[in-house]
């Protein structure tokens, strides 16, 4: 891991900067990369009200916010993220989480519910039985994450799409919250929930998901970070309020497309 100055707890912020100075226009990204641009310059391209005297982690924290609404627009729900042949699998998977391996969640899948909520008319728990027998779509894709790696693995599951319609949700909401069995939660934008690569993952290499691999259910996003791809996941909730994430309440960017 790099250890470069941290100006927000937990973050680093020469992953921050290069990603925030990803969308800003050519010739004002090499004077931010420099880190010889001014605040009032941040100012100015980030539409915001910050002058003197606030911190750079304050200007940070605006432009990351700007950045979110300039992904949103930019993003196309029908841009695919790239498929590869299932030999360019990685095995084992990677663990990555705020914790060691061996501490990540012991779920029993005999009482295991998935509780649904918020702007839905089917409000109420899914046991794995009925998850199971969803009609089951495959992706092989690859997890970024901002650690710096990626990995290629083979994701079986339905559609978030397919689920969200089949639970009668109110797909004009703005967000959909995912909370997670460990402290983890993660908040995504409706056109991604939507996205046709996004999906309700149970199983790895056809087989359902191991508990490192984050039993009993993942997320996965491939047009997002890795860390917008959340495991274990215990409940889900369409609504109109962003109730953030893990690292997103901590100064990652919100959006955080590939
Ligand atoms: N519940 C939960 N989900 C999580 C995390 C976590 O700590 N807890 N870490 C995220 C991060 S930063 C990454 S890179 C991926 C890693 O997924 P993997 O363990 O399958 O490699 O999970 C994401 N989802
Ligand atoms: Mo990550």
């Amino acid at each position: 891991m790099s250890r470069s100055r941290n100006t927000i707890a937990g973050v680093d912020a020469g992953l921050l900067i290069k990603d925030t100075a990803k969308l800003l226009p050519k010739s004002s990204r090499r004077l931010f990369l420099r880190g010889a641009l001014s605040l009032g310059a941040l100012a100015v391209l980030s539409g915001c009200d910050i002058i003197d005297g606030d911190t750079a982690e304050n200007a940070l924290r605006v432009v990351s916010r700007f950045n979110d609404r300039v992904q949103a627009f930019l993003f196309n729900p029908r841009t695919l993220a790239p498929a590869y042949p299932e030999s360019m699998v990685t095995r084992p998977f990677p663990f990555n989480a705020y914790y060691d391996e061996d501490d990540a969640p012991e779920i029993d899948g005999d009482t295991y519910r998935l509780e649904v909520g918020g702007r839905v008319d089917g409000n109420r728990p899914w046991t794995l039985a009925e998850l199971y027998k969803l009609p089951e779509v495959s992706q092989v894709t690859r997890l970024v994450c901002v650690e710096g790696w990626s990995a290629i693995g083979s994701w079986q599951g339905v559609k978030l799409s397919h689920f969200l319609k089949l639970v009668g949700a109110d797909l004009t909401a703005k967000y959909v919250w995912f909370q997670c069995a460990d402290r983890y939660s993660n908040t995504i934008d409706m056109p991604t929930a939507l996205h046709p690569q996004t999906q309700l993952t149970l199983k790895f290499d056809h087989k359902i998901l191991p508990r490192a691999y984050g039993f009993p259910i993942r997320i996965r996003i491939p047009t997002k970070l890795g860390f917008k791809n959340p495991k274990y996941i215990t409940a889900m909730s369409v609504q109109n309020d962003d109730a953030g994430g893990y690292w997103e309440n901590q100064g990652y960017n919100w959006f955080s497309g590939l």
